[in-house]
């Protein structure tokens, strides 16, 4: 069984890894909402088996997937995705589920953060979240790890870390008066340093355009590695992403790092406006208290809610002109990985994308050569 541990992880000399810090295995849940997905999910389930299976060729994936629905995924996915019961309210379990913390001597632990469907009831996207807010407990008793509970609203996409003291965020999410209204950006730095071992918040501005999750970090930039970043991007100046890449890239142009550097920023240019279409919209069941789909609305469509794996880069395509220059371009950022493209429109049309539905489990922590304590 696993406990929940008192006190605070950075005291306890755990850290969070950085993503393509080498991997346990990948978490994901199945779609589950009628009123997020379209046509009872059908789509969104070829979908998300597509992403399954394309990290299950890099590292093991595990899909929670609701009772109802769970001998439908068994025949979907395929055998090599392990397969457990555990409900949630929807499929997103980089928001939902744990982040992980590795020490020095391959001890690893879990980050359980509070969750409230990405506003609650001042702007959340669906109700209620109940069922989410066990996913992180669940992952931790089915791995035997060991959790801390943070005080903080935080989703895992509205963070991204270098494993090596620097974390990256927005303050349109993270200051968000419909996450933590108590608390104040010195207060949430605080809790962040101390919960994933961060010395160094670098603050972005507004999330990509049109995010639905009030600008998660992890659809607009992203370490490479530490010290390299990609931040989605814009060259048509009448787009409204264009100010918004403009400032996020002023911004970490002037930042440094934990360890004082500068930051290297790659720009890989965003997919032209993603709409959906009328049939679309049509195939999603209307609930009130979810947020609905209307004809015409743009999605938050950028190249960088990739997943990075063991040995691969998983990066959403949109059947976009613009789809092969992403994938060149990551192949160029990671060069020993393999760079696989998923079209990922249905995952879109939800309202995320690869990242947003996939959650690493590092592999325990490994001695690492010239960390700073
Ligand atoms: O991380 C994400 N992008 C989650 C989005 C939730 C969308 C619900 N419609």
């Amino acid at each position: 069984m696993a406990c929940t541990v008192e006190g605070i992880p950075r005291s306890h000399g755990f850290r969070m890894p950085g993503e393509f810090e080498p991997h346990r295995g990948c978490w994901m849940l199945w779609p589950e909402r009628r009123d997020n997905w379209r046509l009872g999910a059908k789509p969104a389930e070829q979908a998300f088996t597509e992403v399954a299976s394309a990290i299950a060729r890099f590292e093991p994936v595990t899909m929670g997937v609701s009772a109802g629905r769970f001998r439908q995924a068994c025949a979907c996915l395929p055998p090599e995705v392990r397969v457990v019961e555990m409900s949630c309210n929807d499929s997103w379990m980089r928001d939902v589920g744990p982040t992980f913390v590795v020490n020095d001597s391959g001890g690893l632990r879990l980050v359980d953060w509070q969750f409230n469907a990405w506003g609650g009831l001042n702007g959340g996207l669906y109700f209620p979240w109940d069922q989410d807010c066990l996913v992180a407990c669940k992952v931790g008793e089915i791995e035997a790890v060991d959790r801390y509970r943070a005080p903080l609203v935080l989703e895992g996409g509205a963070i991204h870390v270098d494993g090596d003291g620097t974390l990256i965020t927005t303050e349109q999410c993270l200051l968000n008066p419909n996450r933590n209204p108590g608390l104040d950006r010195r207060e949430i730095e605080e809790l962040l340093r101390e919960y994933l071992d961060v010395r160094t918040v670098i603050w972005l501005g507004q999330g990509v355009f049109n995010d639905e999750t009030d600008g998660h970090v992890d659809n607009l930039c992203c370490f490479v590695r530490p010290g390299v970043v990609a931040l989605s991007w814009t060259e048509d100046r009448s787009d409204p992403q264009y100010p918004i890449s403009t400032d996020a890239l002023k911004r970490l142009e002037t930042a440094t790092d934990a360890r004082g550097r500068r930051l290297q920023v790659h720009k890989i240019h965003q997919p032209d406006p993603v709409l959906i279409s009328r049939e679309e919209c049509l195939g999603v069941d209307r609930v009130e208290g979810t947020l609905p789909r209307r004809e015409g609305d743009r999605l938050a469509a950028s190249y960088i809610n990739f997943y990075i794996a063991n040995g691969a880069v998983i990066a959403p395509q949109f059947g976009d002109a613009r789809d092969p220059a992403a994938l060149a371009a990551l192949a160029g950022l990671f060069p020993d990985r393999e760079v696989v493209g998923v079209y990922a429109r249905e995952i879109l049309l939800g309202g995320g994308n690869i990242h947003c539905i996939t959650q690493q489990q590092p592999l325990g922590g490994t001695r690492r050569e010239g960390r700073a304590g």
